[in-house]
């Protein structure tokens, strides 16, 4: 089994080193856009680029992700929203179980009919404990879904949800507002969760101002995710990643 991703993402977080990663969505870019993202990717010195969404309705998954491999070393994580969402081209999969969801279909049941297929991608397989968190509106994730997201304001229920994700054998945790949720995720929820598991902790959801990307970290998220709002402002690449990489974590060990 392919290790070297994951491997990359335990040994920042014991180094206390921050990530950030640019969320791309094959649906809503061309070539230029892809093009204009990996550049300004690289001077920024971002750390992934993960490629998916809800949707996902063009067929040009295969080709976005070739293209930026060919103009980058930045690994791409497939983030995908179904299991058609896969391509071979990239370096490592989100392999998403939607564990604050009762849909059993998310939990098991789409893994179960795209298993032979996920395994002949020959991709890394990073086993990932998805929990969506109530963002203040109704996002495409929590619709599509059809699960109820765990309340804003409920941390206990959060951290029970990783640390029982984490004991299943969770290999990350990712916490999600949703793309473009009105409220991001509180950093007392994120403290909470990440005082609990050991696993690295993903957080991404109406992520739109560098602060806020900071306090995340500060509170304990390891990679920080931003899509819509950099789509809005491809400045805010630069200043977002600023921000993560300036964050002094704490070393473990
Ligand atoms: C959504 O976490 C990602 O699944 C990113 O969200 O597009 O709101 O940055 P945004």
């Amino acid at each position: 089994m392919k290790q070297a991703i994951y491997h990359q993402f335990t040994e920042r977080k014991q180094l206390g080193k921050k990530s950030f990663a640019v969320l791309i969505d094959p649906d809503k870019v061309d070539t230029a856009a892809i093009e204009q993202l990996v550049s300004l990717g690289i001077d920024a010195k971002v750390d992934y680029f993960f490629v998916g969404g809800s949707l996902v309705i063009s067929s040009h998954l295969d080709e976005c992700i070739q293209q930026i491999k060919a103009s980058c070393n930045i690994p791409v994580i497939l983030f995908p929203g179904s299991p058609s969402q896969v391509s071979k081209y990239a370096d490592a999969l989100l392999y998403l179980s939607l564990i604050s969801g009762r849909n059993p279909e998310l939990l098991i049941g789409q893994h179960v009919i795209s298993a032979p297929f996920v395994k002949k991608s020959g991709l890394e397989i990073m086993p990932t404990g998805y929990m969506v968190i109530d963002g203040g509106a109704p996002t495409t994730v929590s619709y599509i879904s059809n699960a109820t997201p765990i309340p804003a304001d409920k941390n206990e229920i959060a951290m029970c949800t990783a640390m029982a994700g984490e004991m299943l054998g969770m290999k990350l945790i990712y916490m999600d507002a949703g793309s473009g949720a009105k409220r991001p995720i509180n950093e007392l929820m994120i403290e909470k969760v990440a005082k609990h598991i050991e696993v690295p902790l993903i957080v991404g959801g109406g992520i739109t101002e560098p602060e806020k990307a900071y306090l995340n970290c500060k509170a304990g998220a390891d990679v920080i995710v931003v899509g819509n709002a950099i789509e809005k402002d491809l400045s805010l690449i630069k200043e977002i990643s600023h921000a993560v990489h300036g964050v002094a974590g704490i070393k473990i060990g």
